[in-house]
C-alpha cells in the first residue's frame, strides 16, 4: 500500500463487487492502468434473490467453466464465486483491501482525481468510477440506550466474517426488510428465543430454491449468450418480462391461471410477469394483493399473528416496498418459542443493558441484537464520501434536497433491474465513455457511478415515472428514501424499464455523448 502513495492511475475503482470488478476486466483489457480500493461483509442467510443463470457475469471465460449448485446462490456459493473468478481474472493483484475511500476532488491543474482513504493513502486517477453498491451506507436507528445493551448486537452489514454463534441464544431482530426475513428463517430453528420487532410486515413470496442439475446447466449454457442479450430487453433485467395485458381485461379465471402459474415459478416471477398495470392501477394491485394473502395466510396457525404477518388490508400497495423471497419465514412464526412485536402496536421506548423495553413495559431479555434496518440507499454510498467538484461543493451538499444536475454532471438515479444486467450495461457505458474522452483527450470533472451515470437529467424523468408508481404510496421505502429521516424524499430508481433506460444511455452514446460537457485536458 505504501508503494501507491502519490500513483498515478487512468482508473480508480471504488468498490469490488460485480460492478467494481466488471470495470477491472474491461480497463485492463484497454491496457489502462487501474486499481480497485475496497472497504470490505454478510450476515446469516444472506442469498440472492435473482434467479439463476442471472446472477453472474456474462464474460464467457467465466461463464463456461462455473457450475452453481442452486438456483438463488447462498453466501457461501457466492463466496466460493468470487474466488473462482479471482482466480480465473486474477483480480485480487489489482485490489487493494481495507482501503475506504474517504474524499476526492477534482483538480484543474492537472485534469486529475486527488483520492484520498481513511489510511490517508492519495492518489491521482484520470478517471474515478465509483461501483460502490447503493447499499454501502448502513442506516442504524437513534435507539435511546443503545450503548447500554451489554449483549451482542451488530447491524446486518457490519456482520463479523467470522460469525456470531445464536445457537440456544436469545435472539432479537429489528426489521423485516428482505434482510430480516433472510436472517429471520435462518435462524429461526437454531435460536433459544426468537422476538421479532416488525413495524411494517413483509409480503414475502416463495422463491422454490431447488438444486440444480450441473449436466442440465451443462446443456443450457448453448444458450447463455442468447439469454443474456434478451436481459436487456425486459423490463428487469430478467429473462421474463410483463404479463402483456391489464388485470381487469382477463376473466377472473384467467387471472386465477395466470397468478398460479407465477406462484409455481417461484421468486419474482410473480411480480414481475405479473399484469402490467399492477403496480400504477391501485384496484388491480389489490386483487394482486389478495391472491398473495390467501396463499400465504394459510401457512401462519395463530390468526393474530396471521393478520400481523399478512393483514387483511395491506399498509401500502403491493411491491410498492421491496418484497422479499423466503423459503421457511412464514413457519417460524409458529414456533412456541417466536415473539412477534407489532411495534405500531408497542414501540420501542429504550433499550437497556439486558434487551429491548417496549412501551408496554415489558422488558424482552436478549443475547444478540440484529439491527435489520436497512440503509442510506442508493444516495448513501456516494454522499458519505466526500467529493468535490471544481466548485468546491460536495455532492452531499448538492444533494441535500435531491439528487440533480451539478456543473457538467449531470446524475440520474439507476435503472431498477437485476443487479448484474444493470451493471454490466451501465459497465459497458461508462468505459466506452472513458475511452471516448481518453482517445480525444478530453477531461472534465467526470465523476460516474455506475448507478449515477452523467446524464442528461431531462430523459430519464425519474420523477414523472415515479409518481405513476404506487412505489409513492408507502410511508418509509429505500424506493423513496423516505427511510431515513431528514432525506429528500422522491423516486431513486428509474422505473421505466431497464429495456427503455438501455435506448436512452445507447442513443445518448451514439449522438456524440448528447448533453455531457466534456473540455480538453490542459483547459482548466
Ligand atoms: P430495508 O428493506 O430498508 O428494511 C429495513 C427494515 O428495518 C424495515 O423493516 C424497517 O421498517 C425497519 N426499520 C427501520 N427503522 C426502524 C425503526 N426505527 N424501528 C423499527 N424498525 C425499523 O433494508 P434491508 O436491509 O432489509 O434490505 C435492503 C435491500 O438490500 C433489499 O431491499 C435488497 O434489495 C437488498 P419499515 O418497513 O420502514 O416500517
Amino acid at each position: 500500500m505504501v508503494g501507491l502513495q502519490d500513483t498515478e492511475l487512468d482508473v480508480l475503482v471504488v468498490g469490488a463487487g460485480f460492478a467494481g470488478i466488471y470495470q477491472l476486466y474491461h480497463y485492463r483489457k484497454l491496457g489502462y492502468s487501474v486499481r480497485i480500493f475496497e472497504a470490505a461483509m454478510p450476515y446469516p442467510g444472506a442469498r440472492v434473490d435473482s434467479d439463476n443463470p442471472y446472477y453472474q457475469f456474462s464474460i464467457p471465460e467465466l461463464w463456461k467453466d462455473w457450475t452453481w449448485k442452486e438456483r438463488y446462490p447462498g453466501r457461501k456459493e457466492l463466496l466460493e464465486y468470487f474466488q473462482y473468478v479471482d482466480r480465473k481474472l486474477d483480480v485480487k493483484k489489482d485490489v487493494s483491501f481495507n482501503t475506504r475511500v474517504v474524499a476526492a476532488r477534482f483538480d484543474q491543474q492537472v485534469d486529475r482525481w486527488i483520492v484520498t482513504t481513511e489510511g490517508r493513502l492519495v492518489v491521482r486517477p484520470r478517471f474515478l468510477v465509483l461501483s460502490v453498491g447503493f447499499a454501502a451506507k448502513s442506516y442504524t436507528p437513534d435507539f435511546k440506550g443503545l450503548e447500554k445493551f451489554k449483549g451482542i448486537f451488530h447491524h446486518s452489514s457490519q456482520w463479523p466474517q467470522e460469525g456470531v454463534d445464536v445457537k440456544n441464544k436469545r435472539v432479537g431482530v429489528i426489521g423485516t426488510g428482505a434482510t430480516g426475513v433472510q436472517i429471520i428463517q435462518e435462524v429461526g430453528p437454531e435460536v433459544a428465543y426468537l422476538t421479532v420487532f416488525q413495524r411494517t410486515p413483509n409480503f414475502a413470496l416463495p422463491m422454490w430454491q431447488k438444486v440444480l442439475d450441473a449436466e442440465v446447466q451443462a446443456q443450457q449454457k448453448v444458450l447463455y449468450p442468447t439469454m443474456f442479450r434478451r436481459r436487456l430487453q425486459t423490463v428487469s433485467g430478467f429473462g421474463f418480462d410483463r404479463y402483456p395485458k391489464p388485470l381487469f381485461s382477463a376473466t377472473p379465471e384467467e387471472r386465477l391461471l395466470h397468478w398460479e402459474d407465477l406462484w409455481a415459478q417461484g421468486g419474482f416471477h410473480f411480480t414481475i410477469s405479473n399484469f402490467n398495470d399492477y403496480s400504477t392501477n391501485e384496484e388491480a394491485n389489490r386483487e394482486v394483493y389478495n391472491f398473495w394473502r390467501d396463499k400465504v395466510r394459510l401457512r401462519i396457525h395463530d390468526p393474530k399473528v396471521q393478520e400481523k404477518l399478512v393483514p387483511t388490508i395491506p399498509p401500502h400497495p403491493f411491491g410498492a416496498k421491496r418484497l422479499s423471497l423466503e423459503q421457511s419465514y412464514y413457519e417460524v412464526f409458529n414456533q412456541s418459542n417466536v415473539t412477534l412485536v407489532d411495534l405500531n402496536d408497542c414501540g420501542i421506548s429504550e433499550m437497556t443493558s439486558k434487551g429491548i423495553l417496549t412501551e408496554d413495559g415489558v422488558e424482552h431479555e436478549l443475547d444478540v441484537l440484529v439491527l435489520a434496518t436497512g440503509f442510506d440507499s442508493v444516495t448513501g454510498s456516494i454522499t458519505q464520501i466526500d467529493i468535490r467538484g471544481t466548485d468546491g461543493v460536495s455532492i452531499a451538499e448538492k444533494w441535500v434536497n435531491g439528487v440533480y444536475t451539478n456543473l457538467g454532471m449531470t446524475s440520474a438515479p439507476t435503472a431498477f433491474s437485476n443487479g448484474p444486467t444493470c451493471i454490466e450495461l451501465q459497465g459497458d457505458w461508462i468505459v466506452q465513455c472513458i475511452q471516448y474522452m481518453k482517445e480525444n483527450d478530453m477531461d472534465e470533472p467526470l465523476f460516474m457511478q455506475r448507478q449515477q451515470l452523467k446524464l442528461n437529467g431531462v430523459q430519464l424523468s425519474c420523477m414523472d415515472l415515479g409518481s405513476r408508481s404506487l412505489a409513492t404510496k408507502t410511508k418509509t421505502s429505500w424506493y423513496m428514501g423516505s427511510n431515513i429521516p431528514g432525506k429528500a424524499i422522491e423516486p431513486l430508481n428509474y422505473s421505466g424499464g431497464l429495456q427503455n433506460y438501455f435506448k436512452i444511455i445507447t442513443g445518448v452514446a451514439e449522438r456524440g455523448y448528447e448533453g455531457f460537457r466534456f473540455s480538453k485536458c490542459g483547459e482548466a
